[in-house]
């Protein structure tokens, strides 16, 4: 399960759930020390612009092991295995071969540990729309990543998880991610170009991950939906306009769960709802506008985290992205669990 908490509620839902958590998303830096002896803490350097702080929780109803080295840190169960990798990109050393030697420890521990489907991904790291050695940082990154990818795997755009990469105001290269036992299935969206098959003006690498990733956890199918924003085909619409932006970043993750309850519906009779959202706003001053749009799709109740962080390209002013879930659970016999 993975759910936004209250700080001040804590301690209280951790003590109810000792040993089962997988990890707490600490955006802004709100956990105290005491939060931090349940779980993985990953903590992302991306002021929190909603109304109140909130920490993302994500347990299992199963006992959890967590393995820490160094800059590493899983924490898994039978089923699922969450990671975590911090580096700081040292002098000298570009971010193409920090990213390569990130993602290829990445690689190298998910197929040790057996987990070898990957369903999600998150990509944080400083300045994003900087210049190094004459290229976008992105660009960079894009190429350590697909980089990595191909050498583990011929046909790589078929196991591309979902993900998003966001600029932060931090000094650490951190990555994030979620993997399974059992494959995951990789959906794209109709209304966007895939994201690996961009065009080369957009850098010499295209970017590595799929529009949405399907991932059974914990009896429950899970639809991650990446990173979205304001991109149809592959070009950038509505550029200075964080409202129709915002309109544009829903309709796509719209039109990307009608083509995925479409294509379940004929297997499983299955459909989603909404769980979580999680929306990256470029300029502080764009956020009421932003957030009034999304409450008027969306509605008051719909848990969202606001965050202030800068997208992959200068004219996106924000980025959202979502957890689904399936309605119904699958009912299993009482065993072990
Ligand atoms: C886009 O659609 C917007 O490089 O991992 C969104 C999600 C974006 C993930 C990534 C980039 C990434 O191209 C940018």
């Amino acid at each position: 399960m993975i759910q936004y908490i209250h700080p001040a509620q804590l301690s209280r839902i951790l003590s109810d759930h000792s040993g089962h958590v997988l990890a707490l998303v600490d955006y802004g830096k709100n956990l105290k020390e005491l939060d931090r002896d349940e779980g993985l803490t990953m903590a992302i350097d991306l002021p929190q612009r909603g109304h109140g702080q909130l920490v993302e929780m994500w347990t299992s109803p199963h006992p959890v092991s967590i393995c820490r080295e160094k800059d590493v840190a899983f924490a898994f169960d039978d089923d699922i295995l969450l990671g975590s990798i911090e580096v700081s990109q040292k002098p000298h050393v570009s971010l193409e071969q920090t990213t390569l030697t990130v993602y290829q420890n990445i690689l190298r521990s998910i197929t040790n540990m057996g987990y070898i489907h990957l369903a999600r991904m998150w990509n944080y790291f400083p300045l994003i729309n900087a210049e190094e050695n004459k290229q976008e940082r992105y660009q960079r990154f894009c190429v350590g990543r697909h980089q990595a990818f191909s050498e583990h795997r011929e046909e790589f755009q078929a196991i591309l998880p979902a993900a998003s990469a966001i600029g932060t105001y931090g000094n650490l290269f951190q990555v994030y991610f979620v993997a399974g036992k059992i494959p995951s299935a990789h959906v794209e969206n109709p209304r966007q170009i895939s994201a690996y098959h961009y065009p080369k003006l957009y850098g010499t690498r295209s970017p590595s991950f799929a529009r949405g990733t399907l991932f059974t956890m914990q009896n429950t199918l899970y639809f991650f939906v990446s990173g979205t924003a304001s991109i149809v085909g592959h070009a950038t619409q509505h550029i200075d306009d964080p409202r129709e932006q915002t309109v544009e970043a829903i309709l796509n993750i719209q039109g990307l769960v009608d083509h995925a309850n479409k294509e379940l519906e004929k297997e499983f009779g299955q459909d989603f709802m909404l769980d979580l959202l999680k929306v990256y706003v470029r300029n502080i001053k764009d956020t009421k506008i932003v957030r009034e749009t999304l409450e008027e799709h969306f509605g008051m109740e719909q848990p969202v985290l606001y965050l202030e962080g800068e997208m992959c390209r200068k004219d996106l002013l924000v980025e959202i992205e979502a957890i689904f879930r399936s309605k119904s659970q699958l009912k299993c016999k009482s065993g072990s669990n």
